[in-house]
């Protein structure tokens, strides 16, 4: 493995040289406007050599700086086209899986973050919510977001039970799974911008799975959104081409409001398809600068689909859907009531649109199915109904303890 530093040559053909399929998942991929703004940042980044430690860990970003901006703050934000259409994204994904599930689901929100995802599953007949995440700070805001949609829009009439747990999923001695009643089974599994943590280490990607597996019911979903891998190696090949010296940096791309950062020439083939570093800036979200002003990126780890949806199918997932956020946009958008949806939730008068549709485009969606039958039967369209593990038991939610759940949040 070579360091950029060693690397004088700009030899972008060692990127991922078995880059999978390359999908035209993209709009303006070779005329990116990237130059039409100038860029804030330039100036002072510009010529700033960047090193691994600029970056800053996953972990201990979610632990130590996120904060809820508020609905206000979040209005005020120069990236709310993003937000809001990938909250649609979201929100269209979670009622197209959950409607395949029926009446008094059960979901486990991995990485739930600030909640941000609770009014969209209220909005379906989910019974019961479990949020897990790593950061306190972003759980105990998910719980005021709880409380103030609870007193705002349904008072007395609020039925599901929602519980939230701390832990970090993927190490290897987390306590999810002691946590949840151990008769209790999941109809559905989600995991929304944070998956690429995970793929630190394979160990830690397996440790996941096993958390999402081992608690999900035969025949229920995971589905969750993602960076796409394809977009990410297309837009580090096509980044010298966009003439602007802030994003010609070696191994660097992105627009006035996003940059993705890559330090690494080649890759250490020992870890396989793991540990694929990168920092990630996205203004207002992924958004930390040092005592000088100085942007700080996020550590994130590449996914490479193909080899996730292999390791899944060992762990009896099967790939029921993947798409670009672009065309899972354009597809979702000929159905009436997401049409209305999309205009009800995302904000087009936002400014530099152009430059928020590439953003956009870096996300994909994915759905599995768990055993292998369910997704079959899928395939051939027959009409197996699928019954959620609550209404299959007659236990009620006492029984499943949900106060131990409660007090590992304390
Ligand atoms: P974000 O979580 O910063 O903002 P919102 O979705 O607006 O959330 N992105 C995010 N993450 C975590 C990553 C990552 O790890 N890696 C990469 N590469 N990209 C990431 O996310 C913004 C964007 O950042 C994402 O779309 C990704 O592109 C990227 P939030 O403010 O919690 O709002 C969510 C929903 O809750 C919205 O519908 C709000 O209207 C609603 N809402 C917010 N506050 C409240 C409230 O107080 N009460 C009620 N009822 N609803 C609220």
């Amino acid at each position: 493995m070579s360091d950029i530093e060693n690397n004088k040559e700009d030899d972008e053909q060692n990127f991922f040289k078995s880059n999978p399929e390359e999908k035209n998942t993209e709009t303006n991929s070779k005329n990116d406007k990237y130059s039409q703004s100038p860029n804030p940042y330039s100036k002072s980044q510009k010529n700033t050599h960047q090193s691994n430690e600029d970056m800053i860990d996953g972990a201990t970003y979610y632990k130590n700086f996120i904060r809820d901006p508020g609905i206000e703050g979040r209005k005020a934000s120069r990236v709310l086209f993003v937000r809001s259409f990938n909250n649609w994204i979201k929100a269209v994904l979670i009622n197209k899986y959950t409607h395949l599930l029926g009446y008094d689901y059960s979901v486990l929100d991995l990485g739930c973050g600030r909640g941000g995802d609770l009014n969209k599953f209220f909005q379906t007949k989910v019974k019961l919510y479990v949020g897990a995440d790593i950061s306190e700070e972003s759980l105990k805001n998910a719980m005021e977001r709880l409380k103030k949609i609870k007193n705002e829009k349904y008072r007395d009439n609020f039925k599901v039970k929602c519980y939230f747990i701390t832990e970090d999923l993927s190490e290897s001695n987390n306590h999810l799974m002691e946590k949840i009643n151990s008769v209790f089974r999941f109809d559905l599994v989600t995991c929304n911008f944070s998956l690429h943590y995970h793929f630190q280490s394979e160990e830690r990607v397996r440790t996941f799975l096993v958390n999402v597996v081992s608690r999900l019911c035969d025949g229920g979903y995971f589905i969750g959104t993602i960076i796409d891998d394809n977009v990410i190696v297309k837009r580090l090949r096509n980044r010298k081409y966009n003439g602007n010296s802030y994003i010609d940096e070696k191994f660097k791309f992105g627009n006035e409001f996003y940059f993705c950062q890559f330090y690494q020439k080649r890759f250490n083939k020992s870890n396989g398809p793991y540990g694929i570093k990168y920092g990630f800036y996205l203004e207002d979200s992924l958004d930390k600068r040092d005592e000088i002003g100085q942007i700080k990126s996020v550590k994130e780890y590449l996914i490479i689909f193909e080899e996730f949806v292999k390791l899944c199918k060992e762990y009896d997932l099967y790939l029921v859907e993947k798409k670009n956020f672009l065309n899972f946009y354009q597809e979702n958008l000929k159905n009436n009531q997401y049409e209305k949806l999309f205009y009800k939730m995302v904000n087009l008068n936002s400014s530099s649109i152009n430059q928020q549709w590439e953003i956009v485009q870096l996300y994909r969606i994915f759905a599995f199915r768990k055993g292998k039958q369910f997704a079959n039967n899928e395939n051939s369209n027959n009409n197996f109904k699928y019954v959620p593990f609550l209404s299959q038991t007659n236990i009620p939610f006492t029984n499943y303890e949900p106060e131990l759940i409660q007090s590992s949040f304390k």
